[in-house]
């Protein structure tokens, strides 16, 4: 801001359309106009890729416009503002998706047609934005949606990677990772600020001003530059944004002298360090350089994002700026823990730039984070080196050192020290740095006095040297006095027993520490991960602040997931209930229990089916070449792939049932198996080589099963490569019967689990995550329900689980060795793939049987969606909003 700017210099001139383009004539008329003028594309023809960039920007007008609408009336209202800070948003592709929020899918269709095109060829030039990996990435972008929608006053704040999540190719080795560049052709949905832009520093070091104030100085400074992505709401004005950092030098770093004198890669060394930190999602972290890149971004997303926020805050607070309003102004949650360190950073800007004490400032940080919890895996809740972390954000430690010593004051509170074995147990587990010594009025709780014997000088804390008391039951050491290195004034009158060996093990920060010692409130995704939250994985931070824990089960967008990705059945479902109002309140679909046996919905809805099905028919063709009957049952299973979510179990059940087939006459063969095309998708991480092995295992039974002219069209088993959320978006709607067979307790909740459910999907599952949720909500008998319970997992873990033979014939020791604990494989069946196979077998056998029933089939998918209303991700924002963030909805007037 310029002090001497008149009132009106700068101020936004509103750009206002003479007539609105939202009619066929005028969408065309829009998107030749951004053909003709798009500079990114020769002007000879008029083909596809040029199709989809002048579609998209002629969208995007519509969006900006309503973008700067909302963006004016928040900035008006000066309304209070959630921030989702995430790491990952999987936002899959943006054009049908904003047609469709505007309601001019038909419209924009019919001008395509006139140009030539038709929307859904357009709509497949788009590549994917794939900035996450899974759930996590694709709930946060469903919450975009849901905000918007909800006119709720909402930004996402990640990164913008240059590279999404990797391309999967399987070649006969099996995955094989290639770089995402979904940047190549342009973004059309994205909007550089070149005026929005804050630094970043790394490493250097932190001194005291002569104001007694916490500068931190020197060290490496990057430039964080804002792109916006507009996120429209169905059916409403409200344009959120979802804005993506990216990084470049600070300055005119570039080493003219150096380039000119041929060190070439030496001149462009600051220009690469800043642009790495956004190259890719989760960098390999096995090298230091590995970690330190990671921190790097983890840092870049908060530290931008929180001067982002706090120069907003500043501005619509102008001349009555009191900082105690941010908490009522600004509402930051944490999508796990990866943007932990925006709580020091808040800390650090509120002291150190605007000079609020340690008090205020931690108070208000209190009170504006929040975090939630999405995984109780062990190895996924993130510690961080404190040396590394010393190096790279030498201020940051230090505040974090306070804010663990704060609750180290807690909890000594807490427990009090008449035992104080417990309390040096709660220390350890409960603190935010691990494996560190006490501060030495900490330690000096644990100081065991060697024997009691009457008569001695005790030093109490806080009190003052010359007001030493005398104690009557604690001995006096002379040893202290003689150690020619104390002084009077340092010595402690007593010595300890025996010293607490010094720590030599690694230096740590625990990140979820961090977050539930600074976070108001703590949350899972579904009801039982909420309560292994509560009761395991923070049980003594849960029973210090119980009224911190709370839960919120993860939703899917309607929109998204049910109207767009499936027409025909929206149709159907719109043509029962008479309305589309379901889209917007999807308690409304429960109406449609009472169609459930209704013969001639049950006609239209197994069509629709058919006709989704169809279209996997060809995807399947196009990328593995298998020709699959449209008649079998759809079975499928997608998501990362990952020991605990059991791809292995659904495999082997495969292999079981082919073997069982082999050992039939094709009459029995018939008789017992109704045909099924078995759908696996999913990406294994790049360095996580068992998950490798079961995707080359998939491939390798498919080759064998798809191959045998015996089994013909009774079983196929099909790989389908690079799966994303546009292949997500063909497969679920086409889908009969689904997988969710984590080992019990593992999965936080799943997300997947709820859109196939939406569509219609029958689900066989675990009582794992939302699957027992989902399970409730459409009824037991419309779920194939098997395996151990959370409960009873640790137990059958002791247990060992025995070979039965039916792996014998492939040669994959090092998969089966998982599961019989060979050498190597301390862990014998860890994930209880043998322990849970034979009732997994047996709830196949149902499913078989269920299915041979086709009206009953058909109520049972009936009476999935019908009870999927739950799950909408509007449920959970309307949570969120108003447990944790106190947010209101804010339309447009
Ligand atoms: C994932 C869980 C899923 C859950 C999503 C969204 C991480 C760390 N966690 O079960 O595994 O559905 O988060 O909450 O990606």
């Amino acid at each position: 801001t310029k002090d001497a700017a008149s009132p009106n210099e700068g101020m936004r001139i509103p750009f206002v359309l003479n007539s609105p383009v939202n009619d066929p004539a005028s969408i065309a008329s829009s998107i030749k106009y951004h053909a003709e003028f798009t500079p990114s594309f020769s002007p000879e023809c008029f083909g596809l890729p040029k199709a989809y960039v002048a579609t998209a920007e002629s969208v995007r007008d519509a969006l900006i416009i309503n973008w700067n609408a909302t963006n004016d009336y928040y900035e008006k209202t000066n309304v209070k503002q959630a921030y989702y800070l995430s790491m990952e948003f999987l936002q899959g592709r943006a054009l049908s998706n904003a047609v469709g929020n505007l309601e001019l899918t038909g419209a924009y269709a019919e001008a395509l047609k006139k140009l030539g095109h038709s929307l859904e060829d357009v709509v497949k030039q788009e590549p994917d934005a794939a900035l996450g990996n899974g759930g996590l990435g694709r709930l946060a972008s469903c919450f975009l949606d849901s905000l918007a929608t909800l006119n709720y006053p909402a930004w996402g704040y990640g990164l913008r990677y240059k590279y999404g999540l990797f391309q999967q190719h399987i070649t006969k080795d099996g995955q094989e990772e290639v770089a995402e560049s979904w940047l190549e052709m342009g973004n059309p949905w994205e909007i550089v600020r070149h005026d929005v832009s804050y630094p970043v520093k790394f490493y250097g070091k932190v001194v005291v001003g002569s104001d007694g104030a916490k500068h931190w100085i020197g060290g490496e400074n990057i430039k964080a530059v804002a792109y916006d992505v507009p996120i429209p709401g169905y059916k409403t004005k409200t344009t959120i944004n979802l804005r993506l950092w990216s990084t470049k030098v600070s300055s005119q770093d570039f080493d003219l002298q150096s380039f000119n004198s041929g060190h070439h890669a030496k001149a462009n060394e600051a220009h690469a360090n800043a642009e790495k930190i956004c190259y890719i999602l989760y960098p390999g972290d096995e090298s230091l350089e590995g970690k330190t890149l990671r921190l790097k971004q983890q840092y870049t997303l908060c530290s931008a994002s929180l001067q982002d926020i706090i120069a907003r805050f500043e501005r619509r607070s102008g001349k009555s700026l009191n900082w105690e309003e941010f908490p009522k102004k600004v509402a930051v949650q944490m999508n796990d823990t990866h943007p932990t360190l925006c709580i020091p950073e808040l800390l650090r800007i509120l002291m150190d730039v605007k000079g609020l004490s340690w008090k205020e400032a931690w108070n208000i940080t209190k009170k504006t984070v929040a975090y939630t919890n999405h995984t109780v895996l062990p190895e996924a809740l993130e510690k961080w080196s404190l040396d590394l972390m010393q190096k790279l954000l030498p201020r940051h430690v230090e505040i974090i050192e306070s804010i663990d010593e704060e609750l180290i004051q807690t909890i000594i509170s807490e427990y009090g020290t008449a035992d104080l074995d417990l309390l040096q147990k709660k220390l350890k587990e409960m603190r935010i740095l691990e494996n560190l010594d006490f501060s030495p009025s900490v330690a000096q709780l644990f100081v065991k006095p060697k024997k009691a014997k009457s008569k001695k000088k005790v030093l109490v804390a806080d009190v003052p040297k010359s007001e030493e008391v005398e104690s009557e039951d604690q001995e006096s050491t002379d040893e202290e006095s003689t150690d020619e290195e104390s002084t009077d004034e340092e010595s402690s009158d007593e010595k300890p027993e025996k010293k607490e060996p010094k720590s030599t093990l690694p230096k740590l920060v625990r990140m979820a520490n961090l977050c539930v010692a600074a976070g108001h409130a703590v949350n899972g995704v579904a009801a039982i991960h909420s309560e292994i939250v509560k009761d395991e994985v923070f049980n003594d931070f849960y029973k210090m602040w119980p009224e911190k824990f709370q839960n919120k089960t993860n939703g899917v967008t309607p929109r998204r997931w049910l109207t767009f990705c499936n027409p025909d059945l929206s149709e159907i479902i719109t043509k029962w209930l008479g309305t589309d109002d379901w889209i917007l309140d999807t308690e409304k679909l429960g109406e449609l229990r009472k169609f459930a046996d209704n013969e001639d919905l049950q006609a239209e809805w197994r069509a629709a089916k058919l006709s989704n099905k169809l279209k996997v028919v060809s995807l399947i063709k196009e990328r593995t070449g298998y020709v699959v009957s449209p008649d079998a049952m759809f079975d499928v299973q997608v998501k990362r792939i990952h020991e605990y979510k059991r791809q292995l179990l659904n495999i082997l059940g495969i292999v079981y049932r082919y073997k069982k087939m082999k050992e039939m006459s094709a009459e029995e063969r018939k008789a017992k198996f109704v045909p099924r095309v078995c759908i696996f998708g999913g990406k294994a991480f790049a360095t996580y080589v068992q998950a490798k092995r079961i995707v080359k295992f998939i491939t390798d039974v498919a080759a064998t099963v798809n191959n045998d002219p015996e089994i013909g069209d009774l079983l196929k088993v099909i790989f389908v490569p690079d799966y994303n959320v546009s292949v997500a978006e063909l497969l679920i709607p086409a889908s009969e019967l689904s997988q969710h067979i984590s080992t019990a307790g593992m999965e936080a909740s799943g997300t997947s689990n709820m859109k196939f459910s939406m569509n219609g999907c029958v689900l066989i599952g675990t009582l794992d995550g939302a699957n027992v949720e989902i399970r409730e909500e459409v009824g037991e008998d419309n779920f194939f329900l098997f395996g151990a319970r959370a409960e009873e997992i640790s137990g059958l873990r002791k247990e060992r689980a025995k070979g039965s033979g039916v792996f014998g014939s492939y040669n994959y020791s090092d998969l089966i060795g998982s599961l019989e604990g060979n050498e190597g494989f301390g862990r014998a069946d860890y994930f209880l793939v043998g322990k849970d196979f034979p009732s997994y077998i047996e709830s196949q056998a149902e499913v078989d049987e269920a299915y041979r029933d086709q009206k009953k089939w058909t109520r049972m998918s009936i009476l999935n969606t019908a009870g999927s209303y739950k799950f909408s991700s509007d449920r959970t924002i309307h949570e969120y909003a108003k447990e944790i963030w106190n947010i209101e909805p804010a339309p447009l007037p």
